[in-house]
């Protein structure tokens, strides 16, 4: 991080002079407070939103976002225009925005239901329904997202999501960031929670007398909001599932010696600036010393000239530079960290990407830094984090859809799969399941004769 000359640097390791076990420790996400220490302060939350509603739930506003005035934890469709009063840029800005990831999300929509005749007379189908009511937690803390805020609600549209509840803590004087509101009239939000943290999920997780129950939570969040999160999809009672589990943000940026350094540095330092939890990792592909040199330069020269230096200095604390000689190498070791997001910034990416087994999302080129992808050019920014692109996938259409199968035999169809049903049902001792068609084959030989 910051070293005895006050320089903002990674920590740098030639991976050929290491032992695996090093560099495996280098890549190691940094600890995060203990998870029984926070469902002991997320649980009694939770517990106290469930019996007390509305009141309670408003009482952790106050308490937490200081928005003392607040005399309704929940804000109704139609917004009042007055709550969305933006400059015409910013407006562009999220309109340019929103129809990128809308016609991103839209193309993701399956064309017809599958349909697949297994033998003769057996037919199975597969179709699709939204999850009819969605629950969108928008962070707030130390920054004010209201990309986020298009990135889970545009999908939530494109699906047809009936019912989309919006939450996100206020500001301290109670009111709510105008961009949150356009873009929550933009997806036709039903409601706007306002309320952050454990209580903001608990709310929505069992609804309270003016807070709608919802079907599954989606959203980044702090660690509160994501053992609320985890407490709420474990809870029978509750009947609601999550996206995924989140950790702090972070890129992995592989450069070789056809990469802009003050390309590189500026993208490492896009995920930095998110908070000093954040992680971020540069492998210098075949880069000699005065390269790798070049990109620590631009890092601690650009760090320093920006607002949020002090959340950077604590992130780049625990980042590292790898130096490697191969993309083989480096693609690898990519793969093992599982990154968010992937930026590779070399002479031939799209060969690269073919050897991507665990990103949540990837960034090609030169010219596709990763804020691009954080706003604009149509890909999701809610993506599985601290490793868990190993099995999660980021949001997309389908993380708001669920499958139904369907099937229907013909007499025929009766007839060729009978036997398997029948000894499979004698195998099993359930003996109800073996007549269910011993008795339709029956049938079909009396009428026959
Ligand atoms: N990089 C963040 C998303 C974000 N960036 C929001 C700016 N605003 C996590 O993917
Ligand atoms: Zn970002």
């Amino acid at each position: 991080g910051v070293s005895k000359d006050g320089r903002i640097r990674m920590r740098r390791l030639v991976t050929a002079e290491e032992s695996p076990d090093v560099v495996q420790e280098a890549l190691k996400r940094p600890s995060q407070r203990s998870t029984e220490k926070i469902m002991g302060i997320v649980n009694p939350i939770i517990k106290d939103v469930q019996s007390g509603g509305d009141k309670a739930l408003l009482g952790y506003t106050h308490k937490f976002e200081k928005a003392t005035s607040l005399t309704s934890p929940v804000l109704k469709a139609p917004f009042p225009q007055s709550l969305m009063q933006l400059p015409q840029e910013t407006i562009e800005a999220i309109d340019i925005s929103f129809e990128n990831i809308r016609k991103f999300h839209a193309a993701q929509q399956e064309e017809r239901p599958l349909e697949v005749e297994t033998m003769p007379g057996v037919v199975c189908s597969r179709f699709s329904r939204a999850i009819e009511r969605v629950g969108l937690y928008v962070p707030g803390g130390t920054a004010v997202l209201p990309s986020t805020a298009m990135m889970l609600g545009v999908p939530a549209m494109v699906a047809g999501c009936k019912r989309i509840v919006i939450a996100s803590p206020p500001r301290a004087d109670g009111s709510l960031t105008p961009e949150i509101v356009y873009v929550a009239h933009k997806v036709g939000a039903e409601s706007i929670v306002l309320a952050g943290g454990a209580q903001a999920v608990a709310a929505m997780a069992y609804g309270t007398e003016n807070v709608s129950k919802v079907d599954k939570i989606l959203g980044p969040g702090n660690q509160f909001v994501t053992a609320a999160k985890m407490i709420v999809s474990n809870d029978t009672t509750a009947n609601v599932s999550i996206d995924m589990p989140a950790g702090p943000s972070e890129v992995l940026v592989i450069a070789d010696d056809t990469a802009n350094p003050a390309f590189v540095a500026s993208d490492l330092l896009s995920q930095a600036e998110h908070g000093v939890d954040s992680q971020v990792v540069c492998i210098a592909v075949g880069l000699d010393e005065t390269q790798v040199q070049a990109i620590e330069d631009e890092l601690h020269k650009q760090a320093t000239a920006l607002p949020r230096v002090d959340l950077v200095r604590g992130a780049i604390e625990h980042s590292t530079t790898l130096v490697v000689p191969t993309i083989a190498e480096a693609m690898a070791l990519s793969n093992a960290y599982a990154p968010e997001h992937l930026i590779l910034q070399i002479a031939d990416p799209v060969g690269a990407r073919n050897m991507v087994q665990n990103a949540g999302s990837v960034f090609l080129g030169a010219w596709t830094p990763e804020s691009v992808g954080d706003y604009s050019a149509g890909v999701n920014h809610s993506l599985p984090t601290y490793g868990y692109a190993k099995q999660y996938s980021g949001v997309n259409l389908g993380s708001y859809v669920k499958h139904i199968t369907s099937s229907q035999l013909t007499e025929q169809g009766l007839r060729n799969v009978g036997g398997a049903v029948m000894r499979l049902a004698a195998v099993e001792e359930l003996e109800a399941h073996r007549r269910a068609v011993a008795m339709r084959l029956e049938f079909l030989d009396q009428r026959g004769r």
